[in-house]
This record gives structure tokens, sequence and C-alpha cells, in this order.
């Protein structure tokens, strides 16, 4: 059952763009003119994936995310929904690489032989993309290497990037003792709109959300959700803009959570309106920033980190009103950028463990499966919280001792089901937001109110070799260049409630530097010095 013949001939049809690929944070991403043999040779390795993973099937994604509409990527996610294993991402990288169509395949069959795959054995993979026109004939080069390495394949279309992730765990455990949902679109509907109902326990939902979709799939996914949620049972005002997916050029334009985020303000478009109550997802819909405009403070920003401290809030309490504080622990998982106002808060003021990782989302994920309840989120925006199956044990079964007990193991049992399991999802955590806004009767300023963010500033450095920079401690220090990291102790010293670190990024080719203090003119001071020593 050699492949050889096929993959040859099909490869011909996709050759690559001479240049050295990397899988990297998050994949391959790039302008899609240089994605059609990058993606044909993903297809080849989420093949044998499948095949090492005993048939189970693996997911392909098709998107970048935030980045301009000219850019795409793709990605592989692994049978439970998570992303795929770090130690294959370098058999990625070479298959990607190969300088010949024969090299490919010598490479393929090495990577059989070495993991010791049968290639006869049945392999299955699920695909995705987001809106991009250039989606498109990717997943047919995707198509014709699951054609050539005789692999059972599935075209789900357009898609969140999530939804792509729910259909793969949903897929490998259907039969099974424990479920995800329903294999299908609809499936992932039904369930976040029954789990939401049942969160809210008939809560109300105060006044109107404005959701900015940086006209991405999450706008016409948005708006086929909410068909499923029972006018009779929640009245969820949510108006929906920057919704327009017809016009590829408009794609995250001037919107979404990576404008807001680092622009540090509202999308122009709809001009803000005053005390609205505002979020905006990204391109793919992963990822999830809340604000409002205040007539008289102006521009306030609950990002990843607000939303982090909320939801472990919200749980822990809800832990402690079901008496399972004793039988089951909690823990937040962030980056060096989380804001360190949130860090002191979740720490000294709720007592709950903070572990830091380096960024990007596997990393975190990792980390956060450690606890029976892991609250992970990225500053930007991108997070969820994951249950042990201890936790989803004791929510069903433990016997309550009172109504409220009851009440609490019934809220932390609704939301294992309205929060995504398997990746950071924008729309579940909007789900999840709303439902503890309407439990706390609170507003987002109230929200706001419960911490305060340290001033900060984020800049990004361009540097020759980007990858001189090397970091340890969860990229908070510099072991290199030599010296660098005793200079940026040496300025941070200089400055009261301060913190800043450097490092390569892994998306571009540049450094980018953190620094928080206790005032604005401080924390810009500060990262400037810093700049100044990497430059
Ligand atoms: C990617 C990561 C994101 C991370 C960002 C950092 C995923 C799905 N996405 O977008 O989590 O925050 O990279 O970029 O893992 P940087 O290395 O350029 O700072
Ligand atoms: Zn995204």
């Amino acid at each position: 059952a050699s492949h050889d013949a096929a993959i040859l001939a099909a490869s011909a049809k996709h050759p690559t763009v001479p240049q050295v690929y990397k899988y990297g944070t998050a994949g391959f991403r790039m302008n899609a003119d240089l994605l059609d043999g990058v993606t044909f040779r993903v297809g080849l390795l989420a093949s044998l994936r499948s095949r090492n993973k005993s048939s189970t099937a693996i997911g392909v994604m098709i998107t970048a995310s935030h980045n301009p509409a000219v850019d795409n990527g793709v990605k592989i996610v692994d049978p439970l929904g998570d992303m795929l294993e770090q130690e294959w991402e370098q058999y990625a990288t070479a298959l990607v690489n190969a300088k010949s169509d024969e090299e490919l395949v010598r490479i393929y069959n090495k990577l059989a032989t070495d993991q010791k795959i049968d290639l006869t054995a049945k392999a299955k993979v699920i695909y995705g993309r987001d809106t991009r026109p250039s989606g498109h004939t990717l997943v047919a080069a995707l198509a014709d290497a699951l054609d050539a390495t005789n692999t059972q394949h599935v075209d789900y279309k357009i898609l969140t990037t999530p939804q792509l992730h729910y259909l793969v765990r949903a897929t490998n455990t259907e039969g099974k003792p424990i479920t995800y949902g329903k294999v299908s679109e609809e499936g992932y509907y039904e369930k976040l709109a029954e789990a939401f109902v049942r969160a809210l326990q008939g809560r109300k939902i105060q006044g109107t959300l404005q959701v900015d979709c940086a006209n991405g799939v999450g706008g016409p996914k948005l708006a086929e959700f909410l068909k499923y949620v029972p006018k009779d049972k929640v009245d969820f005002d949510v108006k929906v803009v920057n919704d327009d997916v017809l016009r590829p050029e408009v794609l995250n334009l001037d919107c979404g959570a990576d404008f807001v985020k680092t622009k540090q303000r509202a999308p122009p478009n709809p001009k803000p309106e005053p005390g609205l109550r505002c979020c905006s997802l990204d391109g793919d819909a992963d990822r999830l920033i809340y604000y409002w405009t205040d007539p008289d403070t102006g521009f306030f920003m609950l990002d990843g980190d607000r939303i982090a401290s909320l939801a472990a809030w919200f749980i822990s309490e809800l832990i402690e009103s079901a008496g399972l504080r004793d039988s089951l622990n909690i823990g937040v998982v962030q980056t060096a950028y989380a804001n360190g106002g949130s860090t002191n808060f979740i720490t000294r003021h709720l007592n709950i463990p903070v572990v830091c990782t380096a960024t990007g989302v596997k990393h975190l994920h990792h980390v956060a499966q450690q606890f029976d309840i892991g609250v992970y989120f990225e500053a930007n925006g991108h997070g969820t919280v994951l249950f042990s199956a201890d936790a989803r044990k004791a929510f069903k079964q433990a016997q309550p001792q009172s109504p409220g007990q009851k009440d609490a193991m019934e809220i932390l049992a609704s939301l294992a089901d309205l929060i995504n399991q398997t990746v950071g999802d924008a729309i579940s955590d909007m789900l999840l937001v709303e439902a503890i806004l309407a439990h706390k009767n609170w507003t987002l300023r109230d929200w706001a109110q419960t911490y305060r963010d340290l001033p900060n500033r984020l800049v990004r450095v361009e540097v020759g070799d980007k990858d001189l920079f090397q970091t340890y401690d969860s990229e908070r220090r510099l072991s290199h260049p030599e010296g660098a990291q005793d200079e940026i102790d040496g300025a941070v010293k200089k400055y009261s409630e301060a913190r800043a670190f450097a490092r390569a990024s892994g998306t571009e080719n540049a450094c980018r530097v953190y620094a928080e203090a206790a005032s604005h003119a401080q924390a810009n001071e500060l990262a400037d010095r810093v700049a100044r020593i990497v430059e």
C-alpha cells in the first residue's frame, strides 16, 4: 500500500515556494500565495497523525485569525480537539521544507517507519476554513493530499476555529461513554444554547450587547447560534456589527479583538454609543475582548486577564457554595503579559494559585489540565476553563445538602458544557461572561471595579536577529544576549511596582518589550529604556 506514486503525482500540482518554513505558535501562517504547497504537505502529516493515533479523526483548520485578509494559515488539531502535540511540529516543518517531490516522499515514508505507522490502516481527517477567499483553493490542496494517502475526509466548509476543534472531539467521542456533543455544526449550537439556558437559571441579562465580529466568520456563526436561544426562556438582545463577510478586504480592518486590544480603543465603526456593553471577536472567533465607552471617563477595556479573574472568582464561589472546596482544586494560568493587577487580585484576594507559562495557547492549555478546574487566558482574550473528569463527576454525583448547594452544582455542571473544553472560543466565552454578569447583576463598570490594572506599555522592537534573544522563567527573563538581563534588572529597579521583560515574537520577525509600573509615565519610560537595551 505504498502511497509513493500517488503523492508524487499530486505533489507536482502543489509545489512549494522555496524558503525556510516553520510550524510556529499557531501552525504555518503567511501570505496566502505561499500556502498551496504548504497546505498539501500538512495534509500528508495529518493523515500520518491519524494513522498514528489509532485511526482517530485529526482536524485541519485553514485560518490566519486576526491577520490581514491577504494572509492565511494552516494548523493541525489532535484527536481530543487540542493543538497538535509539540513533538510533531518538527515533522510538519520537515515535510514542508522538503526540497523536491522525491524528498517529500522519502520524509513521509521515514516518518511512517520511525513512528511505526501502518500505512494500510484507516485514516480520517476533517477540516474547515474561515471566510478568507484563499481558503477555497487551500482546502483543494489539502483534499488532494488526503486522496493521495487514501484518507477519508470531511469538508465542514466555513467554520470558526473553535467549532472545528469541537467537531474533532465530538467525532472521536461519538458512541463512547462520555461524548462531547453531536457531530455537526448544529450540534455545537444546540449544546451551547442548552447549557446557556441552564447556566442562567432564569437570571435576566441586562440591556443590549453589541458584538463586533471583525468582519470574519464569527458574524454569520453568531447569527446562526442566536436562532437556537429559546426566546421564551432567555431575553438576549444582541446587536451583531462588523459582520460583512462578502468584502474580503474589510476582514480585521479597524475592528475586531486584536484591534481593540492593541490600539486600546473601540472600533470607529459603528460609532461607539456611550455606556453600551460591547465586545469584539477576532477573525476566526477564538479571542474575546469586552469594553465600553463612558461619557465621562472614556474608553475602558476588559481583556483576557479580566475574563480570567471574573471566571475564576465566580467558579470558586460556586465550588464553595457546592461544598466542594476540599475535593476540587482550582488554578489560573497566565503568561508574562498578564497585568500584575490581575495576578495580585487572583492570588491575594481570591486566594487562587496562578501559574505563568510561555506565550501560546498550547502552553497554557497543558498547565491548566493539571487542575480540577483550570482557568487559562492570555491577555489578548484567548482562553477557556477546563474541567477534569473528577470535577464533572462531582457536579453530577455529589449529594446536595441544601437548595443553595443544589443550585451551585447545577450551574457548575452547565458551565462545564457551556465552556469549550478544547480551545479558547469567543462565542462560548462571551456566553460565560454574560451568564456571570447576569448572576451578579453587574454592569461592565461593576466588573471593572474589582481591581485596578497597573499602567503598562507594549512595544515592538525591530532587531537584526530575533533568535539571539533566548528566554527562561516562562519568557520573563533573558539568558542571551549575555548581560542584557542585568541591564533590564537595573532599569526596573528605578521604578516602583515595576516589571519588564523582552522576548522574541513567535509570529513576527521582531522583539516585544512589555513594561508596567505605578504610573503611565513610568511604564512608558521603562519600556523605552528596555527597548534601547534590546535594540
Ligand atoms: C499566536 C498565538 C497566541 C499568542 C500569539 C503571540 C495561538 C492559537 N495563538 O497568535 O496565543 O498570544 O501568537 O504572538 O496559540 P507573538 O509570539 O508574536 O507575541
Ligand atoms: Zn484567532
